[in-house]
């Protein structure tokens, strides 16, 4: 077990090079009172062997830290920040609710205004509810699969993240991955046990799940396009066995579009991929960057759901009107459709120009991208599944990221995440990421 001086000793003498040392004391102070020095474990930085920037402010595609360096956002709060940090429309709309109280426990309109958008945006979700974070979305999702089919398993793909509820981690992605952690600590086997996790990407495994545990899959459960592994898309056809699969068992499928709903098209994955899940998660942008999330889908399942049926769930700010109002703000500008035309262009533009870099620096990378969503592999092959990324080579993307940072450059701090482009992205901005990243990809050949 670390001590506090253990994990400060070993983190610190392996922070930035250049002026770090307000995020240095930060981190020191913080890993007295929260474990590891932070509320989330892929923000400490642990991926990449080095202490975290602790963040002043962000505005538009740029992040601050409290040394007041400035970098160009490629994490974007992992996700939410599709239109940019601190924008206009979003904050007004903020200041507006917040002008009218942050709390009330009680139903809203903006609430019914925000579930009649999704709605409207998501063919597969007649009905749906709001909760606070993507982790209760999937664990009420899975509850309401199992109430409806009367069953207990679930499969789910290896390096698929679904958040922290106890029978999703196993086999996980995210923070999961970094740790070599398959399932962790404090999670019965027994609960464990009731989880199948079969290969992404490999209809033959969850046709084997189905023939091994006949009659017992209450839902398949997974990431339409896979971000928490690094982005691996759906190779074709996967998605539509797996739709066929699940009606010929009365399984319920379930999209945890949590990154990709509103990210990959305004319908999510789900909508690009033409194929319609029973249940569908939402989180990140759906709420606008506040603590908003949702789980949506079939009236028949979803009314299920307490105080109309009696499967339980429930939360003291669901619905918040705060969230609602950042979440109806950010809604109302990528329903503009201008949007998605946009990120696709600088996305485009970003990897063609990244793959030519690597190329010229000799570095072997594999490129993975839908829209604005992507990430670049340390590899010649291509990456189709969790072993795939678990064979790139992890140390050249550490290398890589550190000397990103170096150069202003902000990646997710670990090579099982994803990179997310916004609309405030410019040209210049890519340009400058590109010419970073020349130089990067020399250090990582050695050359520099
Ligand atoms: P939250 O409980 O963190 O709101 O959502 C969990 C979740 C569910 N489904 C998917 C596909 C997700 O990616 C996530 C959370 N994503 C991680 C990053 N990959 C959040 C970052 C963190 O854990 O701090």
């Amino acid at each position: 077990m670390s001590t506090v001086t253990d994990l400060r000793k070993d983190k610190l003498g392996t922070l930035h090079k250049m002026g770090n040392r307000k995020s240095i004391e930060a981190f020191s102070e913080a890993c007295w009172y929260m474990p590891g020095g932070v509320n989330s474990p892929v923000r400490a930085f642990g991926g990449v062997n080095r202490g975290p920037l602790f963040i002043a402010g962000a505005k538009g595609s740029k992040i601050f830290d409290v040394d007041g360096n400035e970098y160009i956002d490629y994490v974007g709060s992992w996700g939410p920040m599709i239109l940019g940090h601190a924008h206009p429309a979003v904050l007004s709309a903020i200041h507006k609710a917040a002008d009218r109280g942050t709390s009330f426990g009680a139903p809203t309109l903006a609430e019914t205004e925000l579930a009649a958008r999704i709605v409207g945006a998501f063919a597969s979700i007649e009905k749906l509810r709001l909760l606070c974070s993507g982790t209760e979305a999937v664990m009420t999702a899975i509850r309401l699969a199992r109430a409806y089919t009367g069953r207990d398993k679930i499969i789910k793909m290896a390096g698929c993240y679904h958040g922290h509820s106890d029978s999703l981690l196993v086999v996980a992605g995210s923070g999961l991955a970094e740790g070599g952690t398959t399932a962790s600590p404090g999670v019965p086997d027994a609960l464990a046990g009731l989880t199948v996790v079969v290969p992404y990407n490999s209809i033959e495994a969850i046709s084997q799940a189905f023939e091994k545990h006949t009659g017992q899959i209450a839902a398949v459960l997974v990431e339409p396009v896979a971000a928490n592994m690094g982005v691996v898309l759906p190779e074709p056809g996967y998605l539509e066995a797996m739709r066929w699969l699940c009606d010929e068992n009365g399984t319920v499928l379930i999209f945890d579009e949590v990154i990709t709903g509103f990210r990959v098209a305004f319908g999510g994955a789900q909508d690009l991929y033409s194929v319609r899940s029973d249940l569908t998660c939402l989180g990140k942008i759906a709420g606008g960057g506040l603590p908003l999330a949702v789980c949506g889908g079939r009236a028949d399942i979803m009314d299920l759901l307490a105080p109309l049926g009696r499967v339980y769930q429930a939360g003291t700010l669901s619905g918040n009107p705060i969230a609602t109002a950042a979440a109806i703000a950010t809604l109302d500008i990528l329903a503009e459709g201008r949007a998605y035309r946009e990120l696709e262009s600088s996305a485009a533009n970003l990897e063609i120009e990244l793959a030519q870099a690597a190329a010229e620096a000799g570095a072997a990378i594999t490129i993975n991208r839908v829209g604005s969503l992507m990430s670049c592999f340390f590899t010649d092959k291509p990456v189709r599944n969790f072993d795939d990324v678990r064979a790139t080579d992890i140390a050249a993307f550490k290398k890589f990221f550190a000397a990103m940072l170096d150069r202003g450059i902000y990646l997710a701090p670990s090579a099982y995440e994803a990179m997310f482009l916004s609309l405030a992205h410019t040209k210049q901005d890519i340009d400058r990421t590109v010419e970073a990243a020349r130089e990067s990809f020399r250090v990582v050949a050695g050359e520099k």
